[in-house]
């Protein structure tokens, strides 16, 4: 039954399977290949130069081998037994099973009734696969991805402003020539190690700018004259961008030249900033008016048009996963746009897309309105080219779905989907207000889980399949920079684990749907490529075969748009620099749209008079199924913790090393108190990847930014106490474990 070919026991060129990043490594199975030429694990990782890490790697690079063969890797399905437990099954059984619940919940609910969540991790092939599957044989319009979570703030500002999102529009490596990188709510010295390097030539100028309530690594690295750190009150980014361009407009700062020629909106612009002088806005954001008059000199004295070498404006997650992020980022833009930085050798915007796959997977379809290509759902002229690919008639592609926090909400309730599969993505530790999550998963008809280990939501499932994971397959990812690269096989899948691609073809052939669904990811990316053809993410000029010439040629991966050229004319090179001539929106200019300033959706008020904001350690990925299994990760980091400021523990009664428990809205968390400087006194910080009793995405909002539906994970409203340490402690935590335990349920070795 397996699709899966014998990988060679020879070192394999491939890619780290956590961050967008996607440092180069090399595989080496350690062991002696076996009589039938097969990879046995272990397999060693040793970095290669790829122009994101240049050599380098994290120590989540340097251990993710070890994934590869932990103690409970997924080897076989499982299903939900009378007793309650999961019990081994053939994939015969478990597919005939998840078939006829499938069948069932259609036929009482309807088509919308089952429905899919995927992940930004997942490759360009079965990101695809999982969109068309969705259209074509379930149906149903409910696909959604957590890249919701992650990126859609940004993809919607860039869409709005630009007329495509493509997260970096330039090679990463151009970051070293600049005067300036201004970096907002981004803490890469943590969460993507090796890029670091990339800021040295700004750093050496004295030029790095970070913005972050928290004195974060990143922000450690403008000290000493090599930058500053702006340390707003948390949710208040969007004050310090309109102070900034407040400052530029009013010194006669801004581009006018470039504004002219490349951009519409400008005036209505100027007028929104009007009222944001900079001591107004300290009074908000909490950052001196002069701070911020210094700041917005020194960045327009780095733009082209002054002389400068150049300047970057980036964001991360730390502004984008806000009610107000897609304003936010659009603010962000209107900063650099109105310092004519973006579409320019040397300058630009970007946003610093998270996860593996995270811009790959924003492409080809399995966003709730989106087809392939970049494509928008609801226009007539995409879905008659993607129907034609696929082979279905354009009438029966569903229009839009709900986005990922609505779908999630939506579970098992009258008019909800009643059947989840879930591709990827750990919902039940990652998606916010998590408890109520853990309700509506609950109350499921089906629950159907692939992964590659039992996560939290895996062990939540009537079903789970046990899929391959990076080095056990082939495929592609997309960089943050946009650069197509290929992932390649340098071990065999253990047990019975089979590709999503297979298992998706399974499935539409159970279902007696008569589309196509290769199970090569070679003719998989040929079919996208020609799905995307035309469209704003153009793959249409790409193949792994082209990937792997020009790969060997010293081209390591190609940028889209690359759009296919007709026969006899030389390939299309690809694109490492959009936006040079116009931008790709109707009339080729950036539209600059006016934003003001909402704040949190849930705010500090006397019950919960403490921000918290959240984010991430170097050493765990995401809600940490991957990372808390490998020893010497989980050594370092083992369990959640709370940062405070000494003044906030003090007035709390929280010492450094005790248990504080953290109250929002939506319930209590309990950790570690850490004391720490770094943080500001009115707020506090939690890593989110953990389960349990200090799973911090328990008491996150869940309102979400009404045009990207992203949600608000950074900032809330809480309030801190120390945790009694008497016996009514101890009930309190045994409380949360028989309840952790009865939803986890055992799973067989
Ligand atoms: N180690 C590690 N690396 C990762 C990941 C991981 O889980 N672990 N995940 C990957 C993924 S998917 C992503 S999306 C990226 C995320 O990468 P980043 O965006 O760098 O990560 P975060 O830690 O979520 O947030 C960055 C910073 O935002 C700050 N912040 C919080 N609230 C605010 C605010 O109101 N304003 C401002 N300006 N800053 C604020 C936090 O203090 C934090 O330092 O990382 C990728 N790399
Ligand atoms: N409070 C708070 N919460 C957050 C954030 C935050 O900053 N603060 N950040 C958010 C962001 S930016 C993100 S991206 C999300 C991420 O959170 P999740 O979506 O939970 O991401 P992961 O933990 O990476 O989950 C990926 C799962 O897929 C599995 N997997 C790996 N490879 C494959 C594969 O090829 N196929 C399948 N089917 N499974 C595979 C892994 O084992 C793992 O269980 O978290 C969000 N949650
Ligand atoms: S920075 Fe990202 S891609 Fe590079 S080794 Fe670390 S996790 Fe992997
Ligand atoms: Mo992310």
């Amino acid at each position: 039954m397996s699709t899966t070919v014998a990988a060679p026991a020879a070192p394999q060129k491939t890619h780290c399977p956590y961050c967008a990043l996607q440092c180069g490594m090399e595989l080496t199975p350690a062991g002696t290949p076996g009589p039938d030429g097969r990879a046995p694990l272990p397999v060693t990782v040793a970095p290669r130069d790829f122009p994101t890490n240049a050599g380098g790697l994290c120590q989540k690079g340097w251990t993710s081998a070890t994934v590869l063969g932990v103690p409970d890797r997924l080897t076989t399905p499982l299903v939900r037994g009378a007793d309650g437990g999961l019990t081994a099954v053939t994939w015969d059984a478990a597919l005939d099973l998840v078939v006829s619940r499938v069948r069932a919940v259609q036929a009482e609910h309807g088509r919308h009734g089952v429905a899919i969540f995927g992940g930004g991790g997942l490759t360009n092939e079965k990101a695809y696969a999982l969109g068309k599957f969705a259209r074509t044989v379930l149906r149903t319009p409910n696909i959604d991805y957590n890249g919701r979570f992650c990126m859609s703030s940004a993809a919607a500002a860039g869409n709005r402003a630009f007329g495509a999102d493509r997260g970096l529009p330039f090679p990463l490596t151009d970051l070293g020539g600049a005067d300036v990188v201004l970096l907002l709510g981004s803490n890469p010295a943590e969460t993507m190690p090796p890029f670091v390097q990339h800021l040295a030539g700004a750093r050496g100028r004295g030029g790095l700018m970070v913005v972050d309530p928290r004195r974060s690594a990143t922000a450690r690295l403008a000290d000493d004259g090599q930058g500053v750190h702006l340390q707003p009150v948390p949710g208040t980014d969007m004050v310090v961008l309109l102070a900034l361009l407040h400052v530029v407009v009013a010194e006669g700062l801004a581009d006018r030249d470039y504004l002219a020629a490349r951009t519409t909106g400008w005036d209505d612009v100027v007028r929104s900033v009007a009222a944001w002088w900079p001591e107004r806005a300290e009074t908000v954001c909490g950052i001196p008016a002069e701070e911020l008059r210094a700041t917005a000199r020194r960045l327009a004295a780095a733009a082209p048009a002054r002389g400068g070498r150049g300047a970057y404006v980036l964001t991360g997650r730390g502004v984008e996963q806000s009610a107000q992020g897609t304003a936010t980022v659009t603010a962000a833009i209107n900063l650099s746009l109105a310092l004519g930085l973006v579409g320019r050798e040397g300058s630009g915007y970007g946003c610093l897309t998270g996860q593996g796959n995270g811009q790959g997977g924003r492409e080809h379809g399995q966003k709730n309105d989106q087809l392939p290509g970049y494509r928008k759902i609801d226009d007539p002229a995409a879905r008659a080219h993607v129907a034609g690919v696929w082979g279905v008639d354009p009438a029966t592609i569903p229009g839009p779905g709900l986005p990922a926090v609505a779908l999630l909400g939506s579970l098992g309730t009258p008019g909800g989907p009643h059947a989840l599969f879930v591709h990827g993505s750990n919902v039940l530790v990652s998606a916010p207000n998590a408890d109520r999550v853990r309700e509506r998963l609950a109350a499921l008809e089906l629950l159907v889980v692939c992964d590659v280990v039992p996560s939290e939501t895996a062990r939540m499932a009537d079903v789970v399949l046990p899929v391959t994971q990076w080095a056990e397959e082939e495929g592609t990812m997309t960089s943050l920079e946009g650069r197509v690269i290929r992932r390649r096989q340098a071990v065999d899948p253990p047990g019975e684990a089979r590709s999503e691609l297979w298992l998706l073809a399974e499935l539409a052939r159970r279902l007696g749907s008569d589309v196509a669904f290769p199970t090569d990811p070679a003719v998989v990316f040929d079919e996208l490529a020609r799905a995307s053809a035309g469209g704003v993410a153009d793959y249409s000029g790409l193949s792994h075969a082209r990937l792997d010439v020009a790969e060997e040629a010293g081209a390591p991966g190609l940028f889209w748009p690359c759009p296919a050229e007709p026969p006899g004319e030389p390939a299309h090179p690809g694109t490492p620099r959009m936006f040079l001539e116009e931008f790709a929106t109707p009339d080729g200019r950036a539209r600059m749209v006016p934003v003001d300033h909402a704040g949190p959706t849930d705010d500090v008020r006397d019950d919960a008079p403490t921000y918290l904001v959240t984010g991430r350690v170097l050493q765990h990925y995401q809600s940490g199924a991957q990372t808390r299994r490998v020893p010497e990760l989980d050594r370092i980091v083992p369990e959640p913790y709370v940062e405070l400021h000494p003044q906030l523990g003090l007035r709390t009664g929280v010492a450094d090393g005790a248990r504080v428990r953290v109250t929002s809205a939506r319930g209590a968390v309990e950790a570690v108190a850490r004391w720490t400087d770094t943080v500001r006194p009115d707020t506090v910080f939690m890593p989110f990847h953990w389960s349990g009793a200090g799973s911090v995405n328990r008491i996150t909002s869940d309102a979400v930014d009404p045009i990207s539906s992203m949600p608000e994970f950074k900032v809330c409203a809480v309030s801190v106490a120390p945790v009694p340490q008497m016996a009514d402690d101890v009930g309190a935590h045994d409380a949360h474990d028989a309840h952790d335990a009865h939803d986890a349920q055992e799973v067989p070795a």
